[in-house]
């Protein structure tokens, strides 16, 4: 059974994982409507991951006798003033998100929620897989520059990107 405090940040987390579905949603938009397909692509599948991590959490809360809540959510930036703009964003964050979970795994340790605790590892290694990638993707950025022809060559590879890997079983 969860205490009250667990069920209660458990849900300020899936919030958070429903609101990043709707960031990268957003970025998905910004970019597709730019003509920029792969990136498009890419943004599509980190929304539905962020869902799938929402899905994961949600149904975790009911299992463990508490309530999933469905929240209302922000409205996220639907403008950027460019790429690197954009993916600053997403790693910036994917940092808060990291920090987030830290702290969920903080207060299961506190609540001696051991089943929670074991829970979130799976978040806690998710988000050093998508920090890892979003800082190889901004050092791509970077090493582009303002060269169009780069630009071309990394909105056609990071398709390639387009992660399938942190699927979690049972979703
Ligand atoms: Fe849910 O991992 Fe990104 O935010």
């Amino acid at each position: 059974m969860l205490s009250e405090r667990m069920q209660k940040a458990l849900n300020d987390q899936i919030r958070i994982e429903a609101e990043s579905s709707q960031i990268y949603l957003a970025m998905a938009s910004w970019s597709e409507v730019k003509g920029l397909e792969g990136i498009a692509q890419f943004m599509y599948g980190q929304s539905d991951e962020e869902r799938m991590h929402m899905l994961k959490m949600f149904k975790y809360v009911n299992e463990r006798g508490g309530k999933a809540e469905v929240s209302e959510l922000n409205k996220p930036a639907d403008q950027y003033g460019s790429i690197k703009e954009m993916f600053e964003t997403l790693f910036k964050h994917e940092v808060f998100v990291s920090q987030s979970i830290n702290e969920l795994v903080h207060i299961s340790l506190e609540e001696k929620d051991y089943a929670t605790h074991n829970f979130l590892q799976w978040y806690v290694a998710e988000q050093i897989e998508e920090e890892a990638q979003a800082r190889t993707i901004l050092d791509k950025i970077n090493l582009i520059g303002d060269d169009k022809g780069g630009l071309y060559l990394f909105d056609n590879d990071i398709k390639q990107l387009t992660v399938v890997s942190s699927v979690a079983p049972g979703v």
